[in-house]
């Protein structure tokens, strides 16, 4: 039954990259729509090109799409390890100490926004199970501290800014409890996080993330608590579609570190195994609905080699999740160690630039409010940002690519309009004969991934007066990938894409000058 609903899976896919490979060879306009589908089964039938060409053709859900374009996003971890200067409360705390007398959610957007971040993320409930909402399940939330009386809503007051400004809204719930009598006992846990989660999916309007993170510690006696995660997608599913679930779920992957360092070769189309496989099957075939596995620290996750060991490949992009200060919570004593706007920068470059989001802490103080030097550090970084990106010096050069069509789209500044090549090439090169002499020291590239991730290493080159000298290099492009070098002055410049999976596809070309 299975196979025989993965071989239709499979013919409909097949039929789709026909479709689509003719519409390349024929004509320099934009090339017909893409197949649609963020997995595809690997048959065992499928030789090694096979299976290469199914990578390429592996695509984001509208849904993960909408999350990458993001390239910024926030957390905010505030709670009741605010108030007791801890990392991991144990769910014993005193609520009477949860008293922030300013707290004013609408500064932490405001502050947000002018970074230019997109999407931000609430701590509605860390490890210490204390709920920043009046949940009914519980009583060890908001309703029993001196905020307002035991009137306060911080999730509503959080959405509410959020929906005012036309910010993302995203939720955190920890699995870990340190608190519920519950935990460890499976069933019964299990029961009142559904309820939880029904409670933020159903009372505050349009939820655009959840987060879960992994930590799963003992419960009392010892005993081992199994999250039904499965049950927990599916009510996400059917009460807010539109809602990406990250880290522990199907939709964006953890990059594998808290350093804030993205991978310098980084896919998004991963391999599944014959267990996710089966458990996709079970589910639907188009949406994926399984826990992740395997080990998200390792190097290599989307290689070739890795991929022909696959049963299935999905898309699963990374998220970058990253500190502006030592801790995820806010501490006094780390004012002074607030990353600067350069630290900043440099994060953009080793997040978003290596083909991640980036989600960046920025958690609020005692009073309620984000801190000054948090301000003044997003401020400055979103100055030289500006100033960075705000002109591109490749804009208005004459482009030529011999074996390419439509090559108008790499400098139009849109992300849905793309170069690609003629016929079955998969290796190009892109002259830009720039506007004048410029001098630029950050190449910025992106392929459109709303067709998939197919370029495997390319190399950008600068005309000295004599010849072509390389200025960067590397492997995957995916959505963003950006790199810094010693500025160039020249007037002409050349992309070449050295390896890909099928017809490269490029959207934009950006050459930039750092702010000083
Ligand atoms: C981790 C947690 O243990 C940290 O406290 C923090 O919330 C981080 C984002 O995820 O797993």
């Amino acid at each position: 039954m299975v196979s025989i609903r993965f071989s239709a899976i499979t013919c409909f896919v097949l039929a789709l990259m026909c479709v689509r490979e003719l519409a390349f060879g024929q004509s320099g306009d934009a090339p017909a729509a893409p197949p649609s589908g963020n997995y595809v089964p690997i048959l065992p039938t499928d030789s090694p090109a096979d299976i290469i060409r199914k990578a390429a053709h592996v695509v984001p859900s509208p849904r993960q799409l909408r999350w990458q374009k993001l390239e910024l996003t926030a957390f905010f971890h505030f709670g009741i390890n605010t108030f007791t200067d801890r990392e991991w409360g144990d769910g014993k705390e005193d609520l009477r100490l949860f008293n922030p007398t300013q707290l004013d959610a609408r500064q932490w957007i405001r502050v947000a926004r002018k970074a230019g971040i997109k999407q931000v993320i609430l701590t509605a409930k860390h490890h210490d199970g204390f709920c920043l909402w009046p949940s009914q399940y519980t009583e060890h939330t908001i309703r029993n501290t001196p905020y307002k009386g035991g009137h306060g809503d911080i999730v509503r007051e959080f959405a509410d800014a959020c929906k005012a400004a036309g910010m993302g809204f995203g939720l955190y719930l920890s699995p870990w409890d340190r608190n519920s009598p519950f935990y460890g006992d499976s069933a019964k846990y299990n029961d009142l996080f559904m309820n939880w989660l029904t409670e933020l999916l159903t009372h505050y309007g349009k939820v655009d993330e959840i987060w879960f993170d992994g930590a799963n510690g003992e419960g009392p006696n010892g005993k081992k608590q199994v999250y039904a995660f499965e049950a927990w997608y599916h009510l996400i599913r059917r009460l807010q579609p539109q809602c990406v679930i990250a880290i522990m779920g199907p939709d964006v992957r953890w990059v594998g570190t808290e350093t804030g360092q993205g991978r310098l070769t980084e896919w998004s189309v991963l391999p599944v195994n014959a267990s996710q496989q089966a458990s996709i099957a079970a589910n639907s075939q188009k949406d994926m609905t399984f826990a992740p596995l395997g080990n998200m620290m390792d190097e290599d996750l989307g290689s070739r080699q890795q991929l022909m060991k696959a049963s299935g490949l999905i898309w699963y992009p990374a998220e970058t999740d990253v500190s502006i200060r030592p801790g995820w919570f806010y501490h006094d004593k780390e004012d002074v160690k607030v990353r600067t706007p350069a630290g900043l920068m440099d994060l953009y470059f080793s997040s978003v630039g290596r083909n991640s989001v980036l989600l960046l802490n920025i958690p609020p103080n005692r009073q309620g409010l984000i801190s000054e030097a948090d301000v003044r550090s997003l401020q400055g970084w979103r100055k030289d940002m500006d100033a960075t990106f705000g002109v591109n010096l490749a804009a208005g050069a004459a482009v030529a690519s011999p074996n390419g069509v439509h090559s108008r789209a790499l400098l139009d500044g849109k992300n849905e309009t793309w170069w690609t090549t003629k016929g079955s090439d998969t290796t190009a090169t892109i002259s830009f004969k720039l506007a004048g002499e410029k001098t630029f020291d950050v190449v910025s590239l992106q392929e459109e991934i709303g067709v998939g991730q197919r370029v495997e290493k390319f190399a950008v080159e600068a005309y000295t007066g004599h010849q072509w000298a390389t200025i960067a290099e590397g492997t995957t492009i995916g959505y963003k990938r950006l790199i810094r070098f010693p500025a160039v002055t020249t007037g002409a410049v050349r992309l070449r894409i050295l390896s890909s999976r099928l017809n490269p596809t490029i959207a934009e070309f950006g050459l930039y000058k750092l702010a000083e």
